[in-house]
């Protein structure tokens, strides 16, 4: 059963279907012709969100509830928007949020290529148009052994990736982040490689449960959760979800990933949530919920054993962990 934990929100501040995304394509034509001086005018009409409004005040309009939910509390937004791991701004847990307004949204294309048979660059707005948006109440645990419980909006990535037809030989899905050194500080230091780069099995990412995410607590993602377009995953670590997406490209064979190519024996390609296997410097028995003291017991597959544990069938994950 899904509780309703957000403050009710009058339909009338909730833009109509796509209105957002697709204001953001009219201002981008609007820039074009270089008609930027009506811009200021704009900004108080009514559900015309200005890019100077929180993104977590530009509504959304999405299906709720969407078919997976849980009933487990919330974690409390605020919460959710300040405590982030998002190397490209930072290596602190305050830094995404403090360093948000680096990244660089507008304009935004993403690049779908490889093993499919419609290769292209697309704009977010085009990407996202066909696609209704729904709620999905998911999990998100760190491999740091804490966790959040997150109502994202988005729309399941296999139905996009149809869109573009992969052909028989796509195995593999790749997923690439935002390079921009000149903005994003992080990207300035070499903690990781950069840009940071994901992948799925194809058939990890055409699982029902896989979405691109749009938007959270009902809103447009800030910045720091990842805008305009990250992925959730939520039988896997949340390293997996990657964010600020401009790349998905369909492979035959495995491709690399951030975290294995900084450590590989602590993070593996699948890295399913999995109290049996230890990180090699700590434990994944439990973890803490954010906004909790006590420590929970953390489930195979971040709970999800029952969907996505099929998937898995004879493989050994204490060595593809
Ligand atoms: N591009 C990019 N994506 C990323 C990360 C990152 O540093 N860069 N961190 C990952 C990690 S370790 C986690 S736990 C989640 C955190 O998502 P959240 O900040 O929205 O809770 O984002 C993942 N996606
Ligand atoms: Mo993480």
């Amino acid at each position: 059963m899904l509780i309703r934990q957000a403050p009710e929100i009058r339909s009338s501040e909730i833009t109509d279907p796509g209105l957002y995304f697709r204001r953001r394509e009219f201002l981008r034509g609007l820039a074009a012709a270089g008609v930027t001086a009506s811009l200021p005018a704009m900004a108080g009409l009514p559900g015309s969100a200005s890019a100077a409004t929180p993104a977590l005040e530009r509504k959304l309009d999405f299906r709720s509830p969407g078919p997976f939910a849980t009933d487990e509390t919330w974690t409390d937004r605020d919460d959710a928007t300040r405590y982030n791991n998002f190397y490209e701004l930072g290596t602190d847990k305050g830094d995404p949020k403090r360093n948000a307004h680096r990244l660089v949204t507008e304009p935004w294309k993403v690049t779908i290529d490889g093993e499919v048979a419609k290769p292209g660059t697309i704009d977010l707005e085009d990407l996202i148009r066909p696609h209704p948006l729904e709620e999905r109440i998911y999990r998100l645990r760190c491999v740091e052994a804490w966790s959040m419980v997150i109502p994202w909006v988005g729309f399941p990535l296999g139905d996009l990736l149809k869109r573009f037809q992969p052909t028989s030989r796509a195995k593999y899905v790749a997923f690439e982040s935002i390079l921009d050194p000149e903005h994003l500080p992080g990207q300035r230091r070499n903690v990781l490689d950069w840009p940071y780069v994901e992948g799925l099995r194809i058939d990890e990412a055409m699982h029902e449960l896989t979405i691109l995410a749009v938007g959270m607590y009902g809103a447009v993602l800030p910045n720091q959760n990842g805008a305009p377009l990250r992925l959730v995953v939520p039988w896997k670590y949340g390293f997996k979800s990657i964010k600020s997406i401009v790349r998905i490209r369909l492979l035959e064979t495995q491709p690399p990933t951030s975290w294995n190519i900084s450590a590989p024996r602590e993070y593996g390609f699948y890295s399913n949530v999995n109290p049996a296997v230890s990180h090699p410097r700590w434990s994944q028995k439990r973890e803490r919920r954010i906004g909790e003291w006590r420590k929970r017991p953390t489930l195979p597959f971040n709970g999800y054993a029952d969907r996505v544990a099929s998937l898995y069938a004879g493989m050994d994950l204490n060595k593809s962990f």
